[in-house]
């Protein structure tokens, strides 16, 4: 089944110059990256809120640890989608696409996509909470499932935003810099629960982007959109790029690059 793809979509981005993919964890899904508000097997009996947590981690390090593992290894396994792969080709397309993830799979990067902002961080990298050194996956030693820093024995921790942290003030600026200048903004495979993250598709409504999001189900985020593409985002974006290429979009932009 074709989405509808209306044309007041595609002649908004046929004239943009600067587009936004504001992205959640529906758009590693068709990857095998359970969603956080799906059915995700032994996981399941924990809300996200209750493992994403300092406390949790302190009272728990090794649970938390073990959650981590888990996402970690699958994260390892799975490939890039069509999805992921056809935002990356958007990049050929217009003079500015910004990727701004809510996700810590490293997905994007590994699709090709060269502009990636990590609002929530990055489930390869690793840092100690004494003093700060940073780890990669097996590097860490672990003394009865807790994980130590070698250097100071201190708690080594996933690099990424848990509840109640804030997010990394240089990604959080430069997305709500690509946002408010933005043409049209897509929001891919996210339920618009997590803020600050989920206020990103309004600012760029508020600067008069064309906000379009492209998700199977309603969300809280589906009232504000100028325009719903209810898909899967791995069927949904081949076709657009399919269609701004019929559209001859993006050729002026590969002309200028070409000078
Ligand atoms: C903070 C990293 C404060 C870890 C995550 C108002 C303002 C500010 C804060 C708050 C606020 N109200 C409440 C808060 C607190 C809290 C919050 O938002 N709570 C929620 C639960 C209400 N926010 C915070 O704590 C944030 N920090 O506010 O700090 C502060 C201020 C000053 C000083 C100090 C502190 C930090 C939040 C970050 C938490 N970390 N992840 C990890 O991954 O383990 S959040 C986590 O949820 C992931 O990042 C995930 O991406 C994100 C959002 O979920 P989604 O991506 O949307 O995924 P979900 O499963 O929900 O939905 C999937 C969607 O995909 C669905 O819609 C589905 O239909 C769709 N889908 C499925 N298949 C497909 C598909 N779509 C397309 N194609 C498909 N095939
Ligand atoms: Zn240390």
């Amino acid at each position: 089944m074709t989405a509808i793809l209306s044309d007041r979509f595609l002649d908004r981005l046929a004239r943009a110059r600067s587009v936004v993919a504001f992205t959640g964890a529906g758009i590693s899904a068709e990857s095998g990256v359970p969603t956080f508000r799906g059915n995700q097997g032994i996981w399941t009996k924990f809300k996200p809120e209750e493992l994403a947590n300092l406390d949790a981690f302190l009272s728990n390090p090794s649970l938390v640890w073990e959650w981590y593992s888990a996402r970690r290894k699958v994260m390892g396994e799975v490939q890039p989608n069509a999805g992921h792969l056809a935002l990356a080709r958007l990049e050929q397309s217009f003079p500015s696409v910004t990727v701004v993830t809510q996700n810590i799979d490293n997905l994007h990067r590994r699709a090709g996509s060269k502009h990636v902002l990590e609002l929530h961080g990055n489930i390869d990298r690793n840092y100690c909470m004494g003093c700060g050194a940073r780890y990669v996956g097996d590097e860490i030693l672990f003394k009865e499932g807790i994980p130590q820093c070698s250097g100071c024995g201190g708690l080594v921790r996933p690099d990424v935003v848990w509840f109640g942290e804030m997010l990394p003030l240089d990604q959080w600026d430069e997305s709500v810099k690509a946002i408010e200048s933005a043409d049209v903004v897509l929001s891919i495979g996210t339920s618009g629960v997590v803020f600050p993250a989920a206020e990103l598709p309004l600012y760029g409504k508020r600067h008069g982007a064309y906000t379009v999001e492209i998700n199977p189900e309603e969300t809280e985020l589906s009232e504000t959109m100028d325009e719903v593409v209810r898909g899967k985002s791995a069927q949904v974006l081949p076709e657009l790029v399919k269609e701004l290429e019929s559209r001859g979009v993006g050729k002026q932009t590969q002309k200028i690059s070409r000078k």
